[in-house]
């Protein structure tokens, strides 16, 4: 009997987790994620629909001997490392406890490889994030970095592990993500909290952060490239399907305004914004004369990243990866999941 191939996923009850535990168990891969305990429901919301089909052991990227064991049961020959205290904005709030998980974190797990399984594959997810206040546009696998958040700090010491370990001869893969959202997107980042916030007003129902009847936004002319995550995930599991391990930039090429995600998202559901005024004074009315968007200068970051829009031509080249959703597609199915889970 052929021995089913086994991945170790960290963040598996995240976005990208979800994604790429439904993806590898497709494949046919025997499919072991990580999970923290929560102190509220929902932990395994986004995985709920794999019960019985994956292996959950609890552990932290915080706690070397919880993920020790968690290698040593699972025993895996593909590691994805997707855990991560993934909010930039949050970032700033917990440098330290960031730079813990996001870079000591990846060096636990690099030190577990070699103590269990010195011949796994490794991937680590790497960010645009990195590429901070950019220099060059677009931006490659050859674009200098220029991290401005504690966020891509610790993701470009990981990243900068990840090619230590390469050289050493670990099969080490990282992956420059540009953002990737979906209906299974945190509410914290922009789109997912514009999808649900539109659908309640939509609905008539209050915001969720403040009960208010208009949404909160920041900055809406930050500019994005963003990608559909079930597509991302194929990305990741390519890099370790490949002869010799390297880094790849995984993007639409598109770049869009938060401004422009507001607009289209709304749009889909018949509400035309209608601006007015400038800066924090600025609000966005429906066709009926109702505010539904005001500014708050709260989710202003302290440095913000104003521009990414990433080159994945190296993908398509080498791992023969594109994306197949486009952005109106990826926007309309996160407002239609957040209107059905809403009524
Ligand atoms: P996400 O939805 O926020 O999921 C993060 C996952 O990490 C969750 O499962 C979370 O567990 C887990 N986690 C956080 N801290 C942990 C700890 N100390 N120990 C163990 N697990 C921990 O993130 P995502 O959007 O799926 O992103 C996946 C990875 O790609 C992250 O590393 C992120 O930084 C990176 N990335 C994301 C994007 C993007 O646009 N989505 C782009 C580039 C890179 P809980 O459920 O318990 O919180
Ligand atoms: O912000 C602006 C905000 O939090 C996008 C993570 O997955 O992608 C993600 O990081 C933009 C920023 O994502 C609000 O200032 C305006 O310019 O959705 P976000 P992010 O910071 O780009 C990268 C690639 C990752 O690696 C990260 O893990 O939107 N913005 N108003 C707002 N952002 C938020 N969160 N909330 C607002 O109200």
């Amino acid at each position: 009997m052929i021995k089913k191939r086994v991945a170790l996923l960290t963040g598996i009850t995240g976005q990208d987790g979800s994604y790429l535990a439904e993806f590898l168990l497709k494949k046919g891969y025997e499919v072991y994620g990580i999970y923290r305990r929560g102190s509220t429901d929902g932990v395994f919301d986004r995985i709920k629909h794999l019960a019985g089909k994956i292996n959950l052991i609890c552990a932290d990227l915080t706690d070397l001997s919880s993920l020790e064991k968690a290698f040593e049961k699972s025993m895996p020959d593909e590691v994805y490392n997707l855990a991560s205290q993934s909010d930039v904005g949050v970032s700033f709030k917990v440098p330290a406890y960031t730079l813990e998980v996001n870079y000591f974190g990846v060096e636990r797990i690099i030190s577990c490889i070699k103590k269990y399984v010195p011949d796994a594959k490794l991937y680590q997810a790497s960010t645009s994030e990195m590429f901070g206040d950019v220099i060059e546009t677009p931006q490659t696998e050859k674009t200098p970095f220029n991290p401005i958040s504690p966020y891509a700090k610790a993701k470009l010491q990981s990243h900068e592990a990840i090619e230590r370990e390469r050289k050493k001869g670990m099969f080490a893969c990282a992956g420059i993500l540009f953002n990737h959202e979906s209906p299974r997107r945190g509410i914290g980042f922009v789109t997912r909290k514009f999808t649900d916030g539109i659908a309640r007003i939509k609905l008539g129902l209050p915001q969720r952060e403040t009960g208010e009847d208009y949404l909160e936004l920041g900055n809406l002319n930050a500019q994005r490239d963003w990608g559909f995550a079930g597509d991302y995930v194929r990305a990741m599991y390519l890099m370790l399907q490949q002869d010799k391990p390297q880094d790849f930039v995984i993007a639409t090429g598109k770049t869009r305004t938060v401004r422009e995600f507001v607009e289209i998202a709304a749009d889909s559901i018949g509400i035309k914004i209608i601006w007015k005024n400038k800066g924090l004074k600025e609000k966005g009315y429906d066709q009926n004369g109702n505010k539904i968007i005001q500014i708050n200068e709260k989710y202003f970051r302290p440095n913000e990243v104003r521009l990414l829009q990433g080159d994945a031509t190296k993908a398509k080249e080498e791992l023969k990866w594109e994306p197949k959703t486009s952005f109106e597609t990826l926007v309309f199915s996160m407002v239609k999941e957040d209107l059905k889970r809403l009524k």
